[in-house]
């Protein structure tokens, strides 16, 4: 849902209010740092309130407040900061970010490389909503992929594979796994590597055992996120970057996970078929829906078979 003009305001209240203690507080350190200082480049692994913890390039994590005006920032940032005499931190620049992720109008993560989205055997997936984070992606212009979990429970795995068939021929990666009888996992995890990822999907699709068979110390990380900090127990409810030890990070939070998708616009919807969107410059008119129109090239090719229906399907159900 659209924000209201007074949640709006209420947000940007508390922005500022938090900006400005987040000054007070980078002033302290500021007057902490050491003179010829250098500034360091690093990461933002998460985000307490004003303070983050900063990763270097060797992997060293330092507890950091803000210089102030230069924004918030969330997991994911590149930044760059200096060390103060007390080994800690403040952070003087945010660097543009390739990607963001936000909620409600509320940034939660950035620089993001790639989205999963997950769907089970059980609960049994549903192609309109894999649509839907599909077109999400599209919008965003990140690359997603979907993974097909409890695929031990398939009694015909042939089928399965099959349902997933249209998602393959339009380029987007599908892997079968199961995280119980650890199928297909290692093929999956080699495709994480150097990338910064995401898991998106309901509830009980199997993410948290897929990110625990990934990270098998994921508490223990948690714990050592929570003494570096210094700020009280971390919990995995702050968005965390967290690294796999196969290769490639993993940017979590169950805000993450169970993001819901907002309302989407007509065109949005249509930008987001891919395939439809690299026919709809031969329909008729420009601003062809593709339902009732003369002409249509994507209704053409559905009538060819070369669209599938139930791509088309989702497009009719999602349209407002
Ligand atoms: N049969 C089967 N169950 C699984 C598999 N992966 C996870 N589960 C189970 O599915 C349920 C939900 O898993 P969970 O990881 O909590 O899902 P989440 O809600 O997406 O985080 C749990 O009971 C898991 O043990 C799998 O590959 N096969
Ligand atoms: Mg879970
Ligand atoms: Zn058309």
């Amino acid at each position: 849902m659209p924000l209201t003009r007074k949640q709006k305001w209420r947000i940007d209240k508390v922005q500022s209010e938090k900006i400005a203690r987040a000054g007070k507080a980078a002033s302290k350190v500021e007057s902490q740092l050491d003179k010829d200082e250098i500034e360091h480049s690093g990461k933002v692994i998460t985000r307490y309130g004003q303070r983050q913890l900063v990763e270097n390039e060797q992997g060293r994590v330092f507890q950091s407040v803000s210089r102030q005006n230069i924004g918030l920032s969330v997991a994911g940032d590149r930044v760059l900061f200096q060390k103060t005499k007390h080994n800690e931190a403040i952070v003087t620049a945010i660097y543009p970010r390739d990607s963001e992720l936000k909620r409600q109008g509320k940034l939660i993560a950035a620089n993001i490389d790639q989205l999963w989205i997950v769907v089970a055997l059980e609960p049994h997936y549903e192609f309109e909503l894999i649509d839907r984070y599909l077109i999400m992606a599209e919008n965003s212009k990140l690359p997603i992929g979907i993974i097909v979990n409890k695929i031990e429970l398939s009694s015909d795995e042939k089928s399965t594979t099959k349902d997933f068939m249209h998602y393959k021929s339009l380029d987007y990666d599908v892997h079968f796994v199961s995280v119980k009888n650890q199928t297909n996992l290692d093929t999956f995890k080699e495709k994480l590597v150097n990338k910064s990822h995401i898991f998106l999907g309901q509830s009980g699709v199997g993410k948290s055992s897929l990110i625990n068979s990934l990270i098998p110390d994921l508490e223990l990380r948690v714990s050592e996120i929570s003494n570096k900090s210094k700020l009280g127990k971390h919990t995995t409810t702050n968005t965390t970057i967290y690294h796999i030890p196969s290769g490639g990070d993993l940017i979590d939070s169950p805000g993450v996970r169970e993001f819901q998708l907002e309302n989407l616009t007509e065109l949005e919807i249509k930008n987001g078929f891919k395939e439809f969107k690299a026919l709809s410059s031969e329909c008729r008119f420009r601003d062809c829906k593709h339902i009732n129109e003369p002409n249509c090239a994507v209704k053409d090719s559905l009538d060819q078979g070369k669209i599938s229906n139930s791509r088309y399907q989702s497009y009719l159900n999602i349209l407002p």
